[in-house]
């Protein structure tokens, strides 16, 4: 059902200097940047394994956009640092229907737009271990992975 971890996100203040860290200290680029206006976030997806076959794992670095916003919140009451844990399923709503079922709790009706064009939905931190935990439907549908533009299905 959860095949993959997709991505961890990482909650910081300023996204292009801690991008600019992970390319200096980690040797990582940046293949993907967007706003998600519905989450509050600037995010920056940095390409940790994976090429051309689209399977990649990414680091998700989150800035927030107004104060309002889970990772503005995340931010003032912990600090920088991981955020949240992204399994990749090639099934979204099922996924989430299934975990829901054994008591977890699904912190969306149904699963809003994430970065690259998937779809996601969150489980609460509470029900997970104290993990925010995230579930990813890559775009196209199969696969599980977040896929950047031009990468082959
Ligand atoms: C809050 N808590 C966390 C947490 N955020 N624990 C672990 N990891 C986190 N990230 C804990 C708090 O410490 C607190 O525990 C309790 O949960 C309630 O926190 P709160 O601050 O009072 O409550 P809220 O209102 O911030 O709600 C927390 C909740 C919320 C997780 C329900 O943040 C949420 O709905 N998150 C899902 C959406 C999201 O995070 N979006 C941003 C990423 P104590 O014990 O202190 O009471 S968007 C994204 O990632 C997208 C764009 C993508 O991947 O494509």
């Amino acid at each position: 059902m959860l095949t993959r971890i997709d991505h961890v996100g990482i909650a910081c203040f300023d996204l292009d200097a801690t991008a600019d860290m992970y390319r200096r200290v980690h040797g990582f680029e940046v293949a993907h940047e967007e706003v998600n206006e519905e989450q509050g976030v600037r995010e920056a997806m940095l390409r940790v394994n994976g090429t051309d076959d689209g399977h990649a794992t990414y680091l998700q670095l989150l800035e927030p956009v107004r104060e309002d916003s889970p990772v503005a919140r995340f931010l003032a009451r912990h600090g920088e640092g991981v955020h949240h844990i992204a399994f990749g399923t090639g099934d979204v709503a099922g996924a989430a229907a299934e975990i829901g079922a054994k008591g977890v709790r699904v912190l969306d009706e149904a699963p809003r737009p994430g970065s690259m064009g998937s779809s996601i939905t969150f489980l609460h931190p509470k029900d997970c271990g104290g993990v925010l935990t995230e579930l990813v439907q890559a775009a196209g549908g199969s696969g599980g992975a977040h896929r950047e533009a031009g990468t082959a299905e």
